[in-house]
């Protein structure tokens, strides 16, 4: 198990610094973002310090997403959102402020709840021609 003494998840999986655990085994751990950008909002993190989805082992990923949905469904049963949003942050560009792989679960309460998660719609600049081109672009690398 690597652990990285300067990342403060890795303080949070030794017990090193508290949190509040809404669950733990031997392979990941789940706890409240401090932040509670909305009421419920959980992290789940693997307890193998591994710093982002590139990084991320096969089998740690697979293991986070077998427990995802039971995380999911305690804060559903919980607070009874209207919606949940899954993300994960990697890299500063995308607002990644923890290096240590992360997955947030945002409970959601209505299109006014304070989460604005958006995208933009650029459809009209990319023919199917384009997409294709892009997927196969991406295809190459797998
Ligand atoms: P991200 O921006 O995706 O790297 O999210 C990091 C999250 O981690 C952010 O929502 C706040 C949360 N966080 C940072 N430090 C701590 C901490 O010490 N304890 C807890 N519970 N959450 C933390």
């Amino acid at each position: 198990m690597t652990h990285d003494s300067n990342c403060i998840f890795c303080k949070i999986v030794s017990g090193d610094i508290p949190a509040a655990v809404v669950y733990e085994d031997d392979r990941c751990l789940a706890f409240a973002d401090l932040g509670q950008a909305t009421k419920g909002h959980t992290l789940l993190i693997p307890k193998d310090h591994q710093e982002n989805i590139y990084e991320l082992e096969e089998d740690t990923a697979a293991y986070l997403f077998k427990m995802a949905p039971r995380i999911a469904n305690a804060i559903k049963t919980e607070f009874e959102p209207e919606g949940m949003n899954l993300i994960n942050n990697n890299g500063k560009a995308a607002s990644q402020s923890v290096f240590h792989y992360h997955l947030h679960f945002i409970p959601r309460y209505g299109t006014n709840d304070g989460f604005q998660p958006s995208f933009e719609d650029n459809s009209a600049q990319y023919t199917s021609e384009d997409l294709q081109l892009i997927a196969k672009n991406i295809n190459k690398h797998l």
